[in-house]
């Protein structure tokens, strides 16, 4: 996204085969949360070779309130979601990830918390798995290149791992650090970034039960190109937020060095809520380009101020300048 907001539409997505494995894994998957009851609310709906576009409010009650998300938006095709990707350590064009990323091994994995906490320890991810009971969660996502998806999630709210670690009162960040592995990425190690990547939230953004630890979506497990097998999905902040594929989670005094700040901090603040009134260096930041089946001549939509998430979580940046704070 430093490098070349002119070409993002250009590549056309290809049409994905996935390889029937894949399939009967992320079937697996869900079974297993479902038998563990750990499947809050019933995913099927998306768990087929080609989800059904659907209206949000098919979902249940407890997601569209926390969501706040539209009824008259339709989620988007999963074949999109899992072709058009940043996920820079693959590559850095949108077909690449799908293309590169199954060379990430996404077992044995584990996450460790370290810093300001009670309890640092180590996680596997089969323990973070059980930790708690999760949720299918439909998001707005947009990205700062100004496009967006809406993609129904698989997880549960990253403070229910916060809370059992026991943040000191002294932690006033949280530091989200993800894999770089030269031998099964292929772009760590050039330099397009400072691997690893890494991203950070203030502790009460972090805390805020919008903030998920996904596991899955489209009622499957996540695929390698979306950030396997964990990431963060942070709705009201640009994509880059959201890191994936996380191995460390560190909780701080001050604000984390993330990579996109440090490659190029007058275009990517700290903060980076979705605000369609503070324009990129570069472009404005007014409207977006809905992924999905008007392809790459889907009309472009208004941007809502933090994605449409004000309600919920407007009140958190109250007398902030959001614009030097952007
Ligand atoms: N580790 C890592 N996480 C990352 C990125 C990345 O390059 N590396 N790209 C970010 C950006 S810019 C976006 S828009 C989202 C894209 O997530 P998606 O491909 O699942 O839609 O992932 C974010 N998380
Ligand atoms: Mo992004």
């Amino acid at each position: 996204m430093l490098i070349r907001q002119d070409r993002g539409f250009e590549h056309a997505i290809p049409s994905e085969i996935t390889p029937s494995h894949v399939y009967s894994r992320r079937r697996e998957f869900l079974h297993q949360l479902a038998a563990a009851g750990m499947l809050a609310t019933s995913a099927s709906a998306w768990s087929q070779t080609t989800p059904r576009p659907g209206k949000l409010s098919a979902l249940n009650s407890s997601v569209s309130t926390l969501s706040g998300a539209q009824a008259t938006e339709t989620v988007t095709p999963y074949k999109n979601a899992s072709t058009y990707n940043n996920f820079y350590e693959f590559g850095t064009d949108k077909s690449d990830p799908a293309q590169n990323a199954h060379s990430l091994k996404t077992r044995p994995w584990t996450v460790e918390i370290e810093g300001l906490v009670k309890k640092p320890g180590k996680f596997s991810v089969e323990d973070l798995l059980k930790l708690s009971p999760m949720e299918e969660r439909i998001y707005r996502m947009r990205c700062v290149e100004g496009w967006s998806m809406v993609i129904p999630w698989v997880g549960y709210s990253l403070s229910e791992l916060i809370k059992r670690v026991e943040p000191l009162g002294s932690a006033k960040y949280v530091e989200f650090v993800t894999l770089a592995d030269p031998k099964t990425m292929p772009y760590v190690g050039s330099r397009v970034l400072n691997w690893p990547y890494v991203e950070g939230l203030r502790m009460d953004e972090a805390m805020h039960p919008l903030t998920l630890l996904s596991f899955g979506m489209y009622g499957e497990v996540l695929p390698n190109q979306n950030g396997a097998p964990l990431r963060l999905t942070v709705p009201w902040k640009y994509g880059f937020k959201s890191g994936k594929s996380i191995v460390k989670i560190r909780f701080t005094e001050n604000q984390p060095a993330t990579a996109w700040n440090k490659a190029a901090a007058h275009e990517y603040g700290f903060y980076s809520n979705v605000n369609p009134n503070v324009d990129h260096p570069r472009w404005s930041q007014a409207s977006e380009r809905r992924i999905g089946d008007g392809g790459l001549l889907a009309k472009k939509i208004k941007t809502l101020m933090f994605n449409g998430y004000e309600a919920q979580v407007g009140q958190l940046y109250a007398g902030m300048d959001l614009t030097k704070n952007f």
